[in-house]
């Protein structure tokens, strides 16, 4: 099907072999040796894990071989791109692995030999949970589309034994469940312990004269931990490139102090092994305050030094000397996450490398660019400095002096502007003093971007006004994307075939030309037909998923209107709870009322410590309690709350969307990537101008989206002008009536008080707007239901969002990032940009 082309001969790779040949005999050959002599069990016994794994290895294999290839350009190119992130959230692997290998059809035929369904195994996997949510997704996609567009990547991150927690649901309530991806192994990743660096931490510094006489400073850390490479190959679709996503784990130096051991304390041996294995432990969830967590610092720091270390000995492997780093890598911070990076650079190659400041510090900012993905103050990382000083004592000197030299620079900029100096220090001087890590990642970064238009512009005019003013030409905006493999082919075949069939199947690496082709067919009836049934069939599945989860049955027929992401205030949940409450009153007072039947769909994990997110989903799960078994609405409303979306319940679950919730507050959510994957599956939007909602919005067209409230600017305003929510409630009936029925306890089994701190909230402060955007949200909500009612208006609008969203690929984000801040060269182009000086 030409899935796979065999490339030339020039190839020295033979992959049509007995052992990793991409026939069905040798697919089915190799599942049965894997499964014999790597899980070590015969067909006759075996259990689905096992069938599993002896098929995940047998994909594997057939990676490994691109993999030792990729390895092999990477040590070449001129330059490579290093993705250094806290976070990663790949998704499971399998499936997806088997279409970019192009080796479905075969797989399928050779599982089917063996009496087994193909698909039950891919969906036997569950996933890496290494990321908090589209930040870590984000990492994901980018690697997908770098590994496709065949660039030399490397992602770098932490291997946490314990990701993002599990979520269920009891009483209405979250409970947060261990995450225990590990627990029967995993198939995908590749052990080295020949490549593990020391990272030291902790301790003081003492000066010191070295053997020519010159002043130098060495860092007497408390104690070294190692960190240990684990490699996952992320496979480009239908190429030979793979990318390489390296994870470190901490382990002691030695696992046994033997000093001690010796002198009979057994227990003070292993300590130190314990005290190292925790760094890599455990992801740490968002949405709570992070300073004053040593631990997380550790984190930080640790990946970083460990990836560094990384990159200087490829470098030198490849015959490069420290001095020419920057024309070898690009690297990349994904937020202030592994910010430290900058001034662990300049630690090796000032203390260790012995290369002087000035010229140190020059490869520095060649190499680094950052990524700001979020203007919440809440995010903006700060350590303290006391507790900076104890984790990472010279980082701390490293830190002052790169500070005197820039606010030297910035006197001269500025003479006699001590309140600019002030803002801009990398040293935060209140009554405590704090190290700030955005802004030493814009001292030490040659671009800084935010990751949609209206985010760029907002990071321009406030929280990183200043820096804009000093360094404009350092600025630019990157949009976000998401892979058309993953979140359209992989998890929509339906609807994927059907594009395919309209337009060719170059729309998968090439979407923003290929895939508006769809245009054309947007007024065709039998298109419009096929859609429908596609569409159909997906929230067929969809509904059979909600029953076996939560056992509410849901009509395949309803409108699926659906918010999945973080729980947030400022994602506004509980503004389509209050929406929903007044579909509620409405259906319940006026039986023949026009609208279509609605299933209201949830999901989405609220971080552990965060009371009033957690109480968001209490409060969705007790109206949907009311609802579902409310008789007079019956199969025309439902509420469902769907427990623990992860990538996997995302490919499930965006497929069969009607409706798209995107309704943030305006001027709070950067980016959003969900609003992507909805539309790109024909999901229309009902949304606020905010993150890339505007950018959607403009793409497919105003009349293809549902828009409403007031804009970032207006919410500013507003609030300048004094915001008074109480009159909100007092002068619109309907909403009062609502916000007295939950009052009432009428949701809550007469418990007046349950959620008395939503409402008290929403009346006195109501810091993201609820209240004021109630009646726009409504007047949008009424017209989504109206036009649904219209199914040939309905579709025509969902085939065009689909037609209209190919500049939304990671690709796209890719290669932007590639031109205007990598400046790195496609392994496939001969390349004029050759040594890549930035
Ligand atoms: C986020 C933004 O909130 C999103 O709007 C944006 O799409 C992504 C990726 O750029 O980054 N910033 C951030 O801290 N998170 C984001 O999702 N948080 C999580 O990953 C939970």
């Amino acid at each position: 099907n030409g899935r796979h082309p065999p490339k030339s001969d020039e190839n020295p790779i033979v992959r049509e072999d007995l052992r990793t040949g991409l026939t069905a005999e040798a697919i089915k050959n190799d599942i049965l040796e894997n499964l014999v002599y790597v899980q070590a069990r015969i067909p006759k016994i075996a259990t689905r894990n096992d069938w599993y794994m002896a098929l995940a290895y047998t994909v594997r294999d057939r990676l490994l071989e691109r993999w030792g290839m990729a390895i092999e350009s990477l040590q070449q190119s001129s330059r490579a791109v290093c993705y250094l992130s806290a976070e990663f959230l790949p998704g499971p692997h399998l499936g997806n692995a088997i279409l970019n290998l192009g080796m479905y059809e075969q797989t399928k035929e050779a599982t089917a030999r063996l009496g087994l369904d193909l698909d039950a195994l891919i969906s036997h996997e569950g996933e890496p949970g290494l990321g908090n949510g589209e930040l870590g997704r984000l990492a994901a996609c980018f690697l997908d589309s770098l590994a496709t567009l065949e660039i030399p990547t490397i992602g770098y991150g932490i291997r946490y034994e314990f990701g993002i927690f599990d979520q269920e649901i009891h009483d209405g309530w979250q409970r947060e469940v261990t995450d225990k991806w590990l627990a029967f192994g995993n198939p995908w990743e590749i052990v080295r312990p020949e490549i593990a660096y020391y990272v030291p931490l902790g301790g003081y510094t003492e000066t010191y004269y070295d053997r020519l006489g010159r002043f130098r400073v060495r860092w007497v850390p408390e104690r070294v931990v190692k960190g240990i490479a684990h490699d996952t190959p992320i496979p480009g679709y239908h190429v030979e490139n793979v990318a390489l996503l390296r994870l470190w784990k901490s382990e002691a130096c030695e696992s046994f102090d033997f000093q001690a051991f010796n002198e009979g304390d057994y227990y003070g041996a292993v300590e130190d092994k314990v005290a190292s294995e925790t760094i890599s432990k455990v992801l740490y969830p968002n949405d709570e305050p992070i300073p004053g967590k040593e631990l997380r610092l550790s984190q930080q720091f640790f990946f970083v030094s460990c990836s560094l270390q990384d990159m200087i000995r490829v470098h030198r492997l490849g015959g490069g000397v420290p001095a020419t780093f920057d024309r070898r890598y690009a690297v990349q911070l994904n937020d202030t996450h592994p910010a430290i990076a900058v001034a662990e650079l300049m630690r090796l190659l000032v203390d260790k490398q012995r290369i002087d400041w000035e010229r140190a510090w020059e490869i520095t900012r060649n190499t680094f660019s950052y990524t700001n993905h979020t203007l919440l103050p809440e995010a903006l990382e700060k350590w303290p400095l006391p507790l900076f000083r104890k984790v990472l004592p010279r980082h701390l000197e490293i830190i002052f002096e790169i500070n005197r030299r820039f606010l030297e620079d910035v006197r001269l900029t500025y003479p006699g502007d001590s309140e600019r100096l002030r803002r801009l220090s990398l040293i935060e001087e209140a009554d405590d003093r704090y190290v700030r890590m955005a802004n030493l990642a814009a001292v030490g970064s040659h671009a800084i971007n935010g990751v949609a238009a209206l985010h760029t512009d907002l990071l321009k005019e406030t929280v990183m006004r200043d820096f804009y003013e000093l360094y404009p030409e350092r600025f630019l905006n990157v949009t976000n994307g998401v892979s058309p493999r993953r979140w359209m082919l992989l998890c929509n075949p339906g609807m994927s075939g059907l594009i395919t069939d309209a337009v060719g199947e170059n729309w998968v690496c090439n979407s923003q030309d290929s895939i508006a082709g769809l245009e054309s067919f947007a007024d065709d009836g039998a298109f419009r037909e096929a859609w429908r049934k596609v569409k159909q069939g997906n929230k067929m599945e969809l509904a059979r998923h909600i029953s076996e989860r939560t056992g509410i049955v849901v009509n395949p027929e309803s409108l699926f209107d659906i918010q999945v992401k973080r729980i947030h205030e400022y994602k506004r949940q509980h503004l389509n709870a209050l929406h929903i409450i007044s579909l509620y009153i409405r259906l319940k007072r006026t039986p023949s009322l026009d609208v279509p039947p609605r299933t209201v769909i949830f999901g989405g994990k609220a971080a552990p410590g965060y009371a009033r997110a957690k109480l968001i989903i209490k409060f969705i799960n007790s109206i949907a309690d009311v609802v579902n078994i409310d008789p007079d609405v019956a199969d025309r409303l439902k509420v469902v709350f769907f427990p623990d979306f992860n990538v996997k319940n995302g490919q499930l679950i965006y497929p069969a969307a009607d409706l798209s919730e995107q309704i943030s507050t305006a001027g709070k959510e950067a980016s959003g990537t969900g609003n992507m994957k909805f539309s790109l599956n024909g999901a229309l939007t009902i949304g606020t101008l905010d993150g890339a909602n505007v950018e959607i919005r403009e793409a497919v067209g105003p009349e293809n989206f549902l828009v409403f409230g007031l804009t970032a600017r207006e919410v500013t305003d507003l609030k300048m002008r004094g915001y008074r929510p109480w009159e909100s409630y007092e002068q619109n009936e309907e909403l009062r009536e609502i916000i007295d029925l939950v009052r009432s306890g009428f949701f809550s089994r007469g418990d007046r008080d349950l959620f008395e701190p939503l409402v008290n909230e929403l009346l006195s402060r109501d810091e993201y707007c609820l209240l004021a955007d109630y009646p726009s949200y409504l007047e949008a909500q009424e017209k989504a239901g109206k036009a649904y009612l219209v199914q040939g208006q309905w579709l025509r609008m969902s085939i065009l969002n689909v037609a209209r969203m190919g500049g939304f690929s990671s690709d796209r984000s890719i290669r932007e990032y590639l031109d205007h801040i990598w400046k790195v060269d496609s392994l496939k182009a001969s390349g004029s940009r050759g040594n890549g000086r930035p």
